[in-house]
């Protein structure tokens, strides 16, 4: 194993990285330390803070979002956050959603084994600019972004050379890790290059995001997401402290029953002083607003049925504005499962079970359904903990941050696009977010049920002939 592993080279980068933007985006620096008084505050007063992951592992934990414009620049990023041991999972095509349409499909780059993701979390949401779709741009544009996009480099090939190698050796030595973090924390810093004002204000019009891609010679963070235990709380403090947040916190609302999936909110992108180069020539002084500060909850993850409850309370309409809160907490208490236990009967969400210590040991047969076993103190539930993203809240997220609505021809058909065209554009697979979770659950499943069975064919052998426990 080369001395420093692939998950400390992730956990240096994302350490790093958010090091980097306080320093560009002090505001970050301000929501950091809020969601740091936050969960410690939470730690301290709810014995149960880390069911769903532990102190250290929240409090180390983001996520980032970039945004390229080729495949070939978006299959570069995909290795080097493979030599971090993060992998594409999940599709999100994010341009016709009912909140405003984007020009972009995306995917989020993360760790997916359960150990590493303890190690840490870090996951970086990625999205395509779709130059060819005819919606958003004309074939005189296409051709000019194409051509602006060809010119430009964002990974210098030093840097794709030691994520090669990282990826190949599962890690790199100290010499090389230094290297490797120094280039790639550059890679996604905000370029000092001139803007030309002309060419970002043609894209401008057309959609704010894709300006922010083919409007620039380099990549950026354009946010960096902390994650806080208590959100509501952090949205309160924010206010307090004289941050302006967006009117609403995304996902499901503040509710009795249990977390699920992922609660989110963000304040407005912050002017930020830019060069430009005018059409005449010259360079002026300016400014762009285009990054903002985010944060989120998680909950548990939730199974294909449980996610289609979800979606269907989500697109039910939304209650007055007065009690909205309100409204949505009496819907989510009427319509949706009020406990764990409950979720995980009726196969809703994701858990990992494993066999109850002090389980009962006296040649007993367990019961045969997961109600029962749950019940009767057989086994534990443990929440698996939702890793992804939602795509109705990532349009809201972009969207509160659009300058103006963009341009979109709905009479023009629109490229097709699916997770295998994106994984053909990559060149490595796009994993099912579906499929992790439930590798996980019938793994954990299948690994207690052997226990319990091991511990029933153990007592038949201890148990004389004649005194075998009757069975029910
Ligand atoms: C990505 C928006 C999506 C989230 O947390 O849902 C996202 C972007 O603005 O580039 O980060
Ligand atoms: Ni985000």
């Amino acid at each position: 194993m080369p001395p420093i592993p692939t998950w400390r080279l992730r956990a240096a980068f994302a350490r790093r990285l958010s090091d980097m933007y306080g320093t560009e985006v002090p505001a970050y620096t301000t929501l950091l330390e809020v969601a740091g008084q936050i969960n410690d505050e939470v730690a301290r007063r709810d014995p149960d803070a880390g069911r769903l992951g532990s102190i250290d592992r929240v409090t180390a934990e983001r996520h980032g979002a970039i945004r390229v414009g080729t495949p070939a620049e978006l299959r570069q990023a995909a290795q080097v956050f493979a030599a971090l041991g993060m992998h594409p999972v999940g599709f999100y095509d994010l341009r016709d959603g009912d909140i405003g349409a984007v020009p972009v499909v995306s995917t989020a780059f993360r760790p997916t084994d359960p150990t590493e993701l303890d190690r840490n979390p870090f996951r970086v949401f990625t999205s395509l600019l779709t130059t060819g779709d005819r919606r958003f741009f004309d074939a005189d544009l296409e051709a000019r972004l194409t051509a602006f996009l060809a010119r430009r480099r964002l990974f210098p090939p030093e840097l794709l050379r030691l994520a090669e190698r990282a990826e190949r050796d599962a890690g790199l030595s100290e010499a090389d890790a230094e290297r490797f973090l120094v280039l790639a924390v550059g890679a996604f810093t905000l370029s000092t290059e001139p803007v030309d004002r002309a060419w970002y204000a043609e894209l401008e019009r057309i959609s704010a995001v894709a300006a922010d891609i083919g409007g620039v010679t380099r990549t950026h963070v354009n946010h960096l997401t902390p994650r806080v235990l208590d959100i509501d709380a952090l949205y309160r403090r924010m206010g307090e402290r004289g941050i302006t947040m967006i009117d609403r916190i995304q996902g499901p609302p503040r509710w009795g029953g249990p977390d699920v999936l992922l609660r989110q909110t963000s304040f407005r992108a912050l002017a930020e002083p830019r060069t430009f180069r005018e059409p005449d020539g010259r360079l002026t002084r300016g400014s762009l607003r285009v990054r903002f500060g985010e944060v989120e909850a998680r909950g548990i993850a939730l199974t294909p049925a449980g996610r289609a409850r979800y979606d269907a309370l989500m697109a039910q309409p939304e209650p007055q504005a007065a009690d909205r809160g309100q409204a949505l907490c009496a819907r989510w208490e009427r319509e949706f499962p009020r406990t764990e236990r409950q979720l995980a009967v009726d196969g809703l969400a994701f858990f990992a079970y494993h066999p109850v210590a002090d389980r009962p040991r006296d040649g007993h047969r367990p019961p045969a359904d997961l109600a029962g076993l749950l019940a009767d103190g057989w086994l534990t539930a443990t929440p698996l903990v939702y890793e992804d993203f939602l795509p109705r809240s990532a349009a809201g997220i972009f969207h509160s941050n659009l300058t103006g609505d963009g341009t979109r021809d709905p009479r023009r058909a629109g490229t097709p696009f699916d997770a295998h065209r994106l994984a053909a554009a990559l060149d490595r697979p796009v994993l099912d977010p579906f499929a992790l979770y439930a590798a996980q659950q019938d793994d954990s499943l299948r690994r207690a049920l052997t226990t319990l069975r091991a511990d029933a064919a153990l007592h038949a052998l201890d148990a004389p002939a004649g005194h075998r426990p009757t069975r029910p």
